[in-house]
Parts: structure tokens; sequence; C-alpha cells
């Protein structure tokens, strides 16, 4: 039995939802409502340590962090493959996965925590900040930082500035290649995806206009039928989302 431990909107369960769609797998949902602190619970924390979703559960052996999730689900379930069979080829996957990990994935983090959980931290009194952090394991500087002061145009600016990196990297691979790593769709594509569809939900999809390679993946991405599997109605955030905490 396959259970995730996951979220509607966020992007590193997205991530492991297309896995499981593209895969064919079927899943037990175990809903972690982040708004509600479910993810610092005692019991997930015995899951997951790092207080972070997603984390899967494989017939009672668990496995945290999306994209080792995403290659132990491909270790698992050969097929359909989502790397390539040359060794040459899955070290070009494993590049864009490293990238991806480094430089989109972290630099998003900025503008949603600006734009969505800035506000709501501040409102906090100090004691209920204090309460509310108690459990975070990974990531506290990012929490304490946006309570104290947000985040400046300074930051935004250089998040956005790896995004834009990152939009120009992928038209240049897909203008040579038919997916992101090559002639192949991989787990790259996949665990690039959750973050541009986030780029586009909160208004830059002004960045890939006019870069052809990049709008044809996106497209090309959006019609397989995991797409819509794992970006369920309600999944998407949009730029005015108002985002509440249980504290
Ligand atoms: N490296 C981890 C990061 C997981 C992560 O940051 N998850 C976010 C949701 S996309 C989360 O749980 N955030 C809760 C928090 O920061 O308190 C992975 O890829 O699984």
């Amino acid at each position: 039995m396959i259970e995730l431990f996951n979220s509607p909107r966020s992007t590193c369960s997205q991530k492991v939802r297309l896995v499981l769609a593209e895969k064919g797998l079927s899943f037990e949902n175990r809903p972690i409502d982040l708004a509600k602190r479910e993810h610092h619970t005692p019991e997930y924390l015995g899951i997951n340590p790092n207080g972070v979703i997603p984390a899967l559960r494989h017939d009672g052996f668990v496995v945290t962090d999306s994209s080792v999730i995403c290659e132990y689900l491909e270790d698992v379930f050969p097929a359909p493959p989502l790397m390539p069979p040359d060794p040459r080829a899955r070290a070009k996957v494993r590049e864009w996965m490293r990238f991806i990990e480094e430089v989109p994935t972290s630099a998003i983090r900025i503008p949603v925590a600006n734009q969505i959980f800035a506000e709501p931290l501040r409102a906090m009194s100090p004691e209920a900040f204090a309460e509310w952090s108690r459990n975070i394991t990974v990531r506290r500087d990012l929490y304490v930082k946006m309570r104290r002061d947000g985040f400046g145009n300074e930051d935004i600016a250089e998040a956005l500035e790896r995004l834009a990196l990152t939009i120009s990297r992928a038209d240049a691979a897909c203008t040579e290649y038919a997916w992101l790593a090559g002639e192949d769709y991989t787990l790259a594509d996949i665990l690039l995806l959750p973050t541009i569809a986030r780029m586009e939900d909160l208004g830059y999809a002004e960045m890939w206009s006019g870069k052809s390679g990049f709008v044809r993946w996106y497209d090309n991405v959006q019609r397989r039928p995991s797409f819509d599997i794992a970006f369920f109605q309600g999944s998407r955030m949009a730029s005015n989302y108002q985002w509440s905490l249980t504290v």
C-alpha cells in the first residue's frame, strides 16, 4: 500500500502526485493541513522529522523528500520509465534535478512567502509565533525573517533573477530537445513543472513570453493526462489566495 502525506497546493506534493499519476499508481491520500500545523504534530514528526510535506509510506517503509520519493517510485515501479536507460542520459536528468532543487525550488519560496505567509505571521503575537515555530526543524530562518521584516525588493529581485535563469536554460534545452533533459519525458520535467505552474498562478507568466521552446514544453506537459490528476481542482494558488493560520 502506498500512502502519501501531502496537501493540494504544496508544490513538493504535486511533484510526487505527478509521478504517481504517470505510473498509474493509486494511493491512500493522507492530507496534511499546513495552516492547522498538522505537519508539526508529534505523529507527523515521527514520520518526517523535518516537519515538511510530502512523505510517502510504502508497505510501512517511509521515504521523505520529494525528489527522493520520485526516484524511489521510479526504482520500485520502473514502468512506464521516467528515467532513460543510458547512464549518460540519466546523468543529464540528475543534473537538472539538482539544479531544480538549488535554483527554482528555493527561489519560488521567496515571492510565495511574501505574498501569502508574511502577513498572517506578522499578525501573531511573539508568544504565539514562538509556539507556532517550535517544531520547525528546517527553514526556521525563513520564517523568522518573514515575521521580522518580510522579504524586501532586493530579495524578490534576486529570486526572480534565479527563476528567469531557469526559464532561459529550460528554453534553450527544449529548443534543442523534445523535453528538458533530452528526447524522453523524465523526472526532470516533472520536478520543474509545479514551480512553473506556481509562477503562472502568481502572475509571472510574462517571463516566458516569446520563448518558444519553453512555451511548447509547458504546453506539452499540460497535455499529459497526469497534469489534471496531479493538479486537481483546488490545487492551484491564485495570486489573491488568502492563507489563515490556526494557532
Ligand atoms: N526538500 C523537501 C522540501 C519540502 C517542503 O518544503 N515542503 C513544503 C510544502 S511544498 C512544506 O512542507 N512547508 C511547510 C513549512 O515550511 O512549514 C522536499 O522536496 O520534499
